[in-house]
């Protein structure tokens, strides 16, 4: 048991000195109400708080930690890597080695360029696709979240849709009025959007199975037909592949449905926990880049040595496709064993998943699109997130993000999770 501060002193001197007592909103569960734990320390899939509680952990810093916490392989190769140095503002080698894992993976990835965050991937990438087109316009979709890039603030998901903020303060009009923003798998309201405004749209960027507004995967043939959309209208296609990039497949989503974008943005898994985000695409657009072309975009502590190391390290970990295998064999199986459990004391629950990403959300309806996220129980998920807590499981404070496992996640872990689960489900 920890002999410092106990939570809530913590968090009574975090409100004085941060906005809400956290510095991302998500965290502080104003969406489930009650006040947030503070971590003490993490290792494999169990977190452990200020006050000496153990949870087993499927927030999992929202998606980078596949291999679980503190995995020793990437502490040491990070250990090692600093002590030589923290970032030199010159290049240095294991970015090239960073970058060769990733190009020879991601299917559609000749060239990358490494940022620190996921957000400044996708803004990046769409002035990319602005640049290159000369257009102004971008489509995203409803319950989608790209970070928090003035473009992407029009009717978002993650912390966004948690706080029913329908953009945001401080977004101006006339940024937001080159952002349509439409429901997720319409293909049909897709393709008259495109018809109307051809000319003036540069891009498309879609989660390609969203994740943040929990997890909702596209229909058959709607991430292919957007595909031929864009080919058609010589419109750039973005995957947003933070949350899905080394998660859903060993080549991320764009692997795992067929479908080929432009331009991909990735963060969390590549930085293996580590502040890191890229964007890569093909060399004729990456060429458009600066130094190289006229698109500008820079980083100070872009490709610094340890970020680099933690993504090299994960990355190499995850070359097996039998990682993923388990995984998703792991994930099913939780799914499973909730919705029968959900069944047998007849409370309605849909569970959506893919790779080891999941989300159950409480309706006996198909979840398809945020219209539909927004119409579940959410008064029921924010008393079932508290009966997990006191079960002793961490799950997202909010019914708008993803699950996500780990390889540390045994199958016992899970046994006791679905047991967790079914007290929760009693209760309820
Ligand atoms: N859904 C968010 C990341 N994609 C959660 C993390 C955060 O906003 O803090």
């Amino acid at each position: 048991m920890s002999t410092g501060p106990l939570s809530k002193e913590l968090f009574n001197a975090a409100k004085n000195l941060m906005p809400g007592g956290v510095n991302s909103p998500v965290r502080s569960f104003a969406s489930v109400g009650g006040e947030p734990f503070f971590v003490e320390k993490a290792k494999g899939a169990i977190l452990t708080d200020a006050d000496g509680n153990d949870y087993i952990d499927y927030v999992m810093s929202y998606g980078p930690l596949i291999l679980g916490h503190a995995h020793e392989d990437v502490l040491r190769k990070v250990q090692t890597t600093m002590a030589r140095g923290l970032t030199f503002g010159a290049p240095n080698g294991l970015e090239i080695e960073l970058a060769k894992l990733i190009c020879d993976r991601v299917p559609s990835v000749e060239m990358v360029r490494f940022v620190s965050s996921g957000t400044e991937a996708t803004m990046s990438a769409i002035r990319l696709a602005r640049g290159a087109t000369n257009r102004s316009k971008i489509v995203k979709f409803h319950g989608n979240y790209h970070g928090h890039g003035d473009s992407f603030l029009v009717q978002a998901g993650s912390g966004v849709a948690q706080h029913g903020i329908a953009g945001s303060p401080g977004v101006p009009e006339d940024i937001v009025s080159n952002t349509i923003s439409l429901a997720f798998n319409d293909i049909e309201q897709l393709k008259q959007v495109l018809a109307a405004n051809s000319k003036q749209i540069a891009a498309i960027i879609v989660e390609p199975v969203c994740g943040n507004m929990g997890v909702v995967l596209p229909k058959e043939g709607y991430l292919q037909t957007m595909r031929e959309l864009c080919d058609q209208h010589d419109i750039v296609l973005i995957f947003d592949e933070v949350m899905t990039g080394f998660r859903v497949s060993r080549g991320g989503a764009q692997e795992y449905f067929g479908v080929t974008p432009d331009l991909t943005c990735m963060g969390k898994i590549i930085g293996g926990g580590m502040p890191v985000g890229a964007y890569g695409g093909n060399e004729k657009l990456m060429k458009q880049v600066a130094p190289v072309g006229p698109v500008y975009q820079a980083g100070t502590l872009s490709g610094n040595p340890v970020c680099m190391a933690a993504g090299i390290k994960t990355l190499k970990l995850l070359k097996d496709r039998e990682v993923y295998q388990t995984l998703e064999y792991r994930t099913k199986f939780l799914r499973d064993e909730m919705v029968n459990i959900a069944q047998h004391h007849d409370v309605p629950l849909t569970v959506n998943h893919i790779g080891s990403m999941m989300t159950p959300f409480f309706t006996d309806r198909s979840i398809n699109n945020f219209e539909d996220v927004k119409a579940t129980n959410q008064g029921r998920y924010q008393k079932y997130f508290h009966y997990m807590l006191d079960e002793g499981v961490f799950i997202p404070p909010s019914p708008f993000e993803a699950w996500f496992l780990s390889i540390a996640h045994t199958e016992e872990l899970l046994k006791q999770t679905v047991q967790a689960h079914e007290a929760a489900i009693k209760k309820l």
